[in-house]
């Protein structure tokens, strides 16, 4: 290729082989017969759809407990598939009944309620996008280290595997988070109905599976954004993502939004559960822990190119990634494709939507050095993202301290460093 031909006119060029990079396998999907006639496929394929057999998008196991992670490489627009979307649960609620399943507003209310599923749906309705990212989506330890091979979310742990940190897709790395278009009920429409006396002060969540998973979240929360969700994307809420309803509490920890809700216990006080005063505290080595950090931070990702994926030789592309906060909307990314010598403002696609993913793209050409690309948020409230340096300051520790911790660090939202080596193989710098 000629090196001195504008970049936009070599990029159609290698049009092809760029296509090539995400099909890393092609899949038998169901009603897919190669060679059957268009009657039989259709007829196949009616009931429920397939992506193209020539796709090759999927989840990969989470980790010890049963979940998956979020294909980001392969996620376009700002919206993850029902069938993509990550999984993650401490305990299963797989199989809930519709017909048998209740929710109850009890506590500090003036009447209790009970609603059924059926009840919820002849409510006043909204369709909102949000994230929901794990608390621990990132953090540079065991847990995302490893994958585990075969069975996703079997719970055994068995076939774990380390991953060597350079060789971390941004699946591995990021991929416990998703965003989806969530339809409900208000909680606000519920509590109002329940009528809050004016003592209380928080909320309480419950989920029905049998290890009851609950946080307390502040009643002013509850009264303001919170859903009741039993669609996503369209469809009914998936059985592994809380079917029949669960909350959706936006820009809160993923451990907030709590599937299978079977409960919500209006109080005055947190309760001090052992979600919020054991597991997600961020513990530091001077012994103080964090205790309540319920909104996720600013953070952004690249997911072209990233780890794993190949350049395939020098020319025009289109960076392009995922910026999102707990606190808002995302009012600025910046990228620099110097290894953070320079940065310059991303262009943020449409819609920029308030504790949602925000898609952004960055026009690059490039001219065939090894390099590094690296992307930067700033939401509303003005916060930005950290780098490692700055991160590991707020923590006491130094650098090396990430390299050998097993130690799990909540919200992690360091600057994601990508390496670009000379023959266009991309691989994770996250820790230098
Ligand atoms: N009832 C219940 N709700 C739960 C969980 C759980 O184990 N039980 N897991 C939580 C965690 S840790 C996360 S990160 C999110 C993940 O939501 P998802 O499975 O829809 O991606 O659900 C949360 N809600
Ligand atoms: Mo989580």
């Amino acid at each position: 290729m000629d090196a001195k031909q504008p970049g936009r006119r070599r990029f159609l060029k290698s049009g092809a082989a760029l296509a090539g990079l995400a099909v890393s396998g092609i899949r038998p999907a169901a009603g897919q017969t190669p060679g059957a006639s268009p009657d039989v496929v259709h007829k196949e394929r009616a009931a429920y759809g397939q992506p193209s057999r020539f796709e090759a998008a999927s989840r990969i196991p989470a980790g010890p407990n049963p979940g998956s992670r979020t294909p980001l490489q392969d996620v376009v627009g700002i919206i993850a598939a029902n069938g993509l979307h990550f999984v993650q649960s401490s305990y299963s609620g797989d199989n809930i009944d519709p017909r048998k399943h209740r929710l109850l507003i009890h506590g500090m209310v003036h009447r209790p309620l009970i609603f059924s599923l059926e009840d919820l749906k002849r409510l006043p309705s909204v369709s909102r996008i949000h994230f929901v990212e794990c608390t621990g989506n990132t953090s540079p330890v065991t847990p995302s280290l490893t994958t585990i091979r075969g069975g996703i979310g079997d719970g055994t742990g068995k076939g774990s595997e380390w991953i060597d940190e350079l060789h971390q897709s941004v699946q591995q790395t990021h991929g416990k988070m998703g965003c989806a278009w969530y339809t409900g009920v208000l909680l606000s429409v519920l509590l109002r109905e329940a009528g809050v006396k004016p003592e209380a002060g928080w909320l309480l969540l419950e989920g029905a599976e049998p290890g009851h998973l609950s946080r307390s979240i502040p009643l002013a929360k509850g009264m303001d954004d919170v859903l009741v969700a039993y669609g996503q994307n369209g469809e009914a809420i998936r059985p592994e993502q809380g079917y029949p309803f669960r909350t959706v509490v936006p820009g809160f920890e993923g451990n907030i939004n709590i599937k299978w809700l079977r409960r919500v216990k209006v109080i005055d006080q947190p309760h001090m559960v052992k979600e919020e005063i054991n597991n997600y505290t961020s513990l530091r080595l001077d012994g103080k822990a964090r205790w309540f950090q319920l909104e996720m931070p600013v953070k952004s990702v690249i997911t072209f190119p990233s780890s794993g994926q190949r350049l395939p030789g020098p020319g025009f592309y289109n960076i392009t990634g995922l910026a999102w906060s707990g606190r808002g909307a995302i009012r600025k990314v910046e990228v620099s494709v110097d290894s953070g010598r320079t940065w310059k403002d991303a262009q943020l696609e449409d819609p920029v939507v308030r504790m949602a993913w925000t898609r952004f793209h960055f026009p690059w050409t490039w001219n065939g050095e090894a390099t590094r690309v690296l992307s930067r948020s700033t939401d509303e409230q003005g916060d930005v993202q950290p780098t490692l340096a700055e991160f590991s300051k707020v923590w006491g520790v130094n650098l090396e301290y990430w390299r050998k911790t097993t130690n799990f660090v909540n919200h992690f939202n360091v600057i994601q460093p990508w390496k670009i080596n000379g023959d266009g193989s991309v691989q994770n710098a996250m820790l230098g």
